[in-house]
C-alpha cells in the first residue's frame, strides 16, 4: 500500500494523505540554519546545534504525535483549518504535501478557500520561509482570519524540558510592527535572538501561550483563534509564542500572499554594549528587508533550486530501471547531504539532545558526500583527525560547535582509527588532493600537539597493529561497528549494570570484522604511503596486512563462514559451534570487501551462508539465531528483544557491505538483488508493513524473530545512506574515483540493459556510455575514450582536459 507517489520531475515525494505510518519528514537548511518539517506541517528548528541553539520547541513523547510545529489557522466563520491539518485536524476537501530538495509544499482546500504553503531555507541567510497563498475558489467573497503560532524553545533544549523552576521566569518577547522578536537569555549577554515576523500589517498578536491557547487546552483549539481574536498579550516568563492574526477579505478568484519568515541572529561583535534588555535589531531587519517580497522570496527558491541542481549534477545515471534512476540521482544523494549536514543529531528518532558528531559514523557518512562538497569534505577531515589521541585512538564522538571531543564517552572503539583513513582514502580519491597529508592537525584538540596530517592516519593504522590478541586479531576494545557488540563488559550479578570497560591485562575480545577493516583500509593506506612517497611505511604496511590476512584465514574463519570475534575468555562469537549468534553479517561483509579469501574459495561460501542463513524478504540480518536470552559476556545486544536492531535486526547500513562483496566476486544479480530488498523506491508498495518515509532509508528494519518483521525505524539519519550510494554507484553501476583517475568497473544483472553516466570528477565532466552487448554480469574488454580505444577499465586522470567522452565495452 502507498501513501503517495514520486514526482520524478519535479524531484518530490508527494504524500496525497494526512494518514501516513508515521510522520514522514523533510529536512531544511544547508549551511547553519536547520528545520525539520513532518507532513502535517510539525518539527521544529535550531541554528547549528540542536541542542544548544533550539529556535522552536517539540515535544518527543507527544499525545498526539507530532503535534508540535509552525502552524497556519485558517478561521472562517466557525470553521477553523490548517493547510497541513495539524493541529486541528480538521478534515479537508484536499490535502497534499510535497517534499522537494530542501523544501516543502503543503496544499489544503477547505470549503473553496485553498492554503498553499511552501517552506524552505534559503543557502545564505539563516531563516525559515513560510510562503502562504491563501485563494478564494468561489463565487462569492470570503471573510477570514488567519492565525500563525510558533512555540519558542528557550534555547537549550535539554534545559527546556527540565529546569522549569528557572525557565518559567525567563522567557522575554519584543513586538515591533509585524515582528515578534523572542529575547530569553538576552540579559546575559548571549546577543543571540530570534524573531517570527510577517510582511503585512497585523490585525492582533499573541506571545504569551497561556492567553493564545488557554491555560488547559491544547494547540488544537486555541482559544484566540475560536474567538477570532489574539489578546495582545506580551509574555512575561511561562511559554513565549509568536502569533499573528491577519483578516482578509477575499472577492471570488482572488489570492493574497503573505511571507512569514523565522530568523535566528546574532550581533555583530563590534557592535557596543548599550541597553542590555533592549535587542539591537540590525542584523534582524536587514533579513526581514531581504526577504520582503513576492520576487525577493522568489530568487531565493530559485538559487536553492540551483544549489541542488549543481549539487546532484555530480553523479547522474540514466539506465532502463527508474528506481535506480531516482534514487542514484535524487534520493539517496540527498538523504547523504542531511548526514553531512546533521551527523545523527536532530531526527524523529534522535532528539537533537544526545550524540554529537560520531567519528566512525562521520567517517562513513563522508564516503556517500565527498563528491559532491569535497572543499566541506576536507575540513569534516580535519575536524574528525583533531579528536584524534596520540597513540592513534579517538574520542568517539565530538561536539559540532565546539569540535572538542567528548569526554562523557571518551574513546576505547577500536574500529573508530581505521575509519579515518576510509575517510581519507575516499578524499585522496575524490580529489587527487595530496596536500591535505600536509596539513598540521591537532592531536587531543590541542594545537600544540599538532602533527601533519599523515601522521594521523599512520597512527590509526599502528594503533590496530599494537592492539592485538591472543589470536593476532584485533582487540576490539569497548565495541566495533557494532556498538552494542560489548564483549569485555563484565557484571558480577545478573541484573547488575555492565560496565563497558574490562581488565586492561588478560585475555581480551578480539574482532575479525576489525581485522577485515584493517586489510581493507590498510590496504589504502599502504598505497597512500607509496603516492606520497613514503615507501618504507607502506612495505612495513604490506607486511602487518599479510600477517592480519593469515590471522583471519587461520584464526577467523568457522569452516563455511568468517568467525565474528572472540570474547573476553577467548570463546568464539559467531560460529556454528555458538548456541545462538551463529552467524554475523559484518565479517562477512568486510572480509569479503577486503579482499580476504576471494582467492582462496572462502569468499564465495561465506556469502553463499549468508544468502542461506541470514536473508529475509526484507533484507538481510544482522546475525542468526538471534538471541533469546540476555548474556552476560555480550552485553547490550542481548538485552534487545530477538529481531530488534543489533539483536538480529536488519541494519540497512551493512546489507550494502554483502552486495559489494557479491560485485568483489562477479555475482552481479545476486549483488542487486540485495540492493532492491532495501531499496527505499522498491518497497514504496510495502509502507503500510514498512511505514518510514518511502523516499529515503532507515537505520533498521525489523527481522525476522520480531513479531513485526518488516517495521523500520530510525530514518534519514544512518550511515545507510552512505553504503547504498557505495554500493549503487560505484559497485554495482561501478563508477569509482581512484587515485590515478575515474575507474569503471560495474557488476549488474545480466539483463540489465546498457546505460549512461554523467559524472562530475576532479574538474571535468565524464560522459560515460556502459555498452553491454553479451549480457556479462562483470568485465570490461576495453575502453573508447574520445574514439581512441585502450585496454583495462582505468581513465587516464589528464590534467587540464574539462570533458571526456567513454564508451566502456563489458564482455
Ligand atoms: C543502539 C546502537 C547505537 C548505540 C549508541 C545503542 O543503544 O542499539 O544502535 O549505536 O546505542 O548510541
Ligand atoms: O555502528 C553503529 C553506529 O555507530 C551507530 N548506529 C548503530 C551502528 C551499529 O551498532
Amino acid at each position: 500500500m502507498k501513501f503517495g507517489f514520486f514526482d520524478d520531475e519535479k524531484k518530490e515525494y508527494v504524500i496525497t494523505t494526512p494518514d501516513t505510518p508515521l510522520p514522514w519528514i523533510n529536512y531544511l537548511g544547508s549551511q547553519d540554519f536547520f528545520s525539520l518539517i513532518s507532513n502535517t506541517c510539525g518539527g521544529y528548528s535550531f541554528y547549528k546545534d540542536a541542542k544548544l541553539l533550539r529556535l522552536t520547541r517539540y515535544r518527543y513523547n507527544n499525545l498526539p504525535a507530532d503535534s508540535n510545529g509552525k502552524y497556519y489557522y485558517i478561521k472562517e466563520g466557525d470553521v477553523i483549518w490548517n493547510p497541513g491539518t495539524m493541529p486541528t485536524r480538521t478534515p479537508l476537501d484536499e490535502y497534499q504535501c510535497r517534499h522537494g530538495l530542501g523544501y516543502s509544499r503543503f496544499h489544503g482546500i477547505k470549503n473553496q478557500l485553498s492554503a498553499d504553503l511552501l517552506a524552505f531555507v534559503p543557502v545564505d541567510t539563516p531563516c525559515e520561509i513560510n510562503v502562504l497563498t491563501l485563494k478564494n475558489q468561489s463565487a462569492s467573497a470570503k471573510k477570514l482570519s488567519l492565525f500563525s503560532y510558533v512555540e519558542f524553545c528557550l534555547w537549550n533544549a535539554v534545559d527546556d524540558m527540565t529546569n522549569f523552576q528557572r525557565n518559567l521566569s525567563i522567557g522575554e518577547v519584543e513586538i515591533q510592527g509585524s515582528a515578534i522578536y523572542h529575547k530569553t537569555e538576552y540579559r546575559e549577554r548571549r546577543n543571540h535572538y530570534s524573531f517570527f515576523s510577517v510582511n503585512t500589517p497585523i490585525d492582533g498578536f499573541d506571545t504569551s501561550r497561556d492567553e493564545f491557547l488557554g491555560v488547559r487546552r491544547g494547540n488544537d483549539r486555541p482559544l484566540a483563534v475560536e474567538q477570532g481574536k489574539c489578546t495582545g498579550s506580551v509574555a512575561s516568563g511561562w511559554y513565549p509564542i509568536a502569533s499573528h492574526q491577519i483578516d482578509l477579505v477575499l472577492a471570488p478568484g482572488e489570492e493574497k500572499e503573505l511571507i512569514f519568515l523565522l530568523g535566528y541572529c546574532e550581533n555583530p561583535q563590534e557592535e557596543k554594549w548599550e541597553a542590555p534588555n533592549v535587542i539591537r535589531k540590525t542584523t534582524a531587519l536587514a533579513m526581514q528587508e531581504k526577504y520582503h517580497t513576492s520576487a525577493q522570496v522568489k530568487k531565493a527558491f530559485q538559487d536553492l533550486n540551483h544549489y541542488w541542481e549543481d549539487l546532484l549534477s555530480r553523479f547522474f545515471v540514466n539506465s532502463q530501471d527508474p528506481h535506480v534512476n531516482r534514487m542514484a540521482n535524487i534520493w539517496n544523494q540527498y538523504q547523504c547531504m542531511v548526514t553531512f549536514n546533521l551527523s545523527r543529531s536532530a531526527s524523529y528518532y534522535e532528539s537533537g539532545t544526545g550524540r554529537g558528531m560520531g567519528f566512525r559514523d562521520s567517517c562513513q557518512d563522508l564516503l556517500g558526500f565527498v563528491h559532491l562538497v569535497p572543499e566541506r569534505a576536507r575540513e569534516r577531515i580535519l575536524d574528525i583527525a583533531a579528536t584524534q589521541f596520540e597513540d592513534g585512538s579517538a574520542y568517539h564522538q565530538y561536539q559540532p560547535l565546539t569540535k572538542k571531543g567528548n569526554l562523557d564517552i571518551g574513546s576505547g572503539f577500536n574500529d573508530d582509527p581505521l575509519w579515518l583513513i576510509a575517510a581519507a582514502s575516499a578524499y585522496l580519491k575524490e580529489t587527487g588532493d595530496f596536500s591535505i597529508l600536509d596539513e598540521m592537525v591537532a592531536f587531543d584538540c590541542d594545537t600544540s600537539k599538532a602533527q601533519p596530517f599523515f601522521q594521523h592516519l599512520l597512527r590509526s593504522f599502528h594503533y590496530t597493529c599494537t592492539h592485538l590478541g591472543p589470536h593476532k586479531l584485533p582487540l576490539i576494545g569497548r565495541a566495533d561497528w557494532n556498538d552494542c557488540l560489548n564483549l569485555n563488559c563484565f557484571s558480577s550479578e545478573p541484573g547488575e549494570p555492565f560496565q563497558t570497560t574490562g581488565p586492561s591485562e588478560g585475555p581480551v575480545a578480539e574482532s575479525v570484522f576489525i581485522a577485515g577493516m584493517f586489510v581493507k583500509y590498510g590496504r589504502e593506506f599502504q598505497t597512500i604511503c607509496e603516492k606520497y612517497g613514503h615507501t618504507e611505511e607502506a612495505l612495513q604496511a604490506k607486511d602487518a596486512i599479510d600477517a592480519m590476512y593469515q590471522a583471519v584465514l587461520t584464526s577467523g574463519w568457522d569452516g563455511d563462514w568468517f568467525l565474528r570475534a572472540y570474547d573476553a575468555t577467548s570463546q568464539k562469537i559467531g560460529s556454528h559451534e555458538c548456541e545462538e549468534g551463529q552467524i554475523f553479517i559484518e565479517p562477512q561483509g568486510f572480509c569479503v570487501m577486503a579482499g580476504i579469501g576471494v582467492k582462496e574459495g572462502l569468499a564465495e561460501k561465506a556469502l553463499d551462508s549468508v544468502k542461506e542463513r541470514l536473508d529475509t524478504k526484507y533484507g538481510i540480518m544482522v546475525q542468526q539465531p538471534a538471541y533469546t536470552r540476555y548474556y552476560l559476556n555480550l552485553g547490550e545486544i542481548s538485552s534487545y528483544p530477538p529481531g530488534y536492531k543489533e539483536n538480529a535486526g536488519i541494519f540497512c547500513h551493512n546489507n550494502p557491505w554483502i552486495s559489494i562483496g557479491e560485485t568483489m566476486i562477479g555475482r552481479g544479480s545476486r549483488a542487486f538483488q540485495i540492493y532492491k530488498k532495501t531499496c527505499p523506491s522498491y518497497i514504496e508498495n510495502i509502507s503500510q508493513i514498512h511505514r518510514t518515509e518511502p523516499y529515503i532509508y532507515s537505520q533498521m528494519i525489523a527481522g525476522k524473530d520480531a513479531p513485526r518483521h518488516g517495521e523500520a525505524k530510525n530514518s534519514w539519519l544512518t550511515g545507510t545512506a552512505a553504503w547504498t550510494f557505495v554500493n549503487l554507484s560505484q559497485a554495482i553501476l561501478g563508477i569509482q574515483p581512484s587515485y590515478d583517475g575515474l575507474c569503471v568497473d560495474p557488476c549488474i544483472p545480466a539483463d540489465f540493459g546498457d546505460f549512461t553516466v554523467t559524472r562530475r570528477f576532479r574538474g571535468a565532466v565524464y560522459h560515460l556510455f556502459i555498452s553491454n552487448p553479451d549480457h556479462v554480469e562483470k568485465g570490461v574488454k576495453y575502453l573508447e575514450i574520445d574514439g581512441k580505444q585502450i585496454s583495462g577499465n582505468l581513465i587516464p586522470f589528464e590534467e587540464g582536459k574539462k570533458e571526456y567522452q567513454v564508451t566502456i565495452h563489458m564482455g
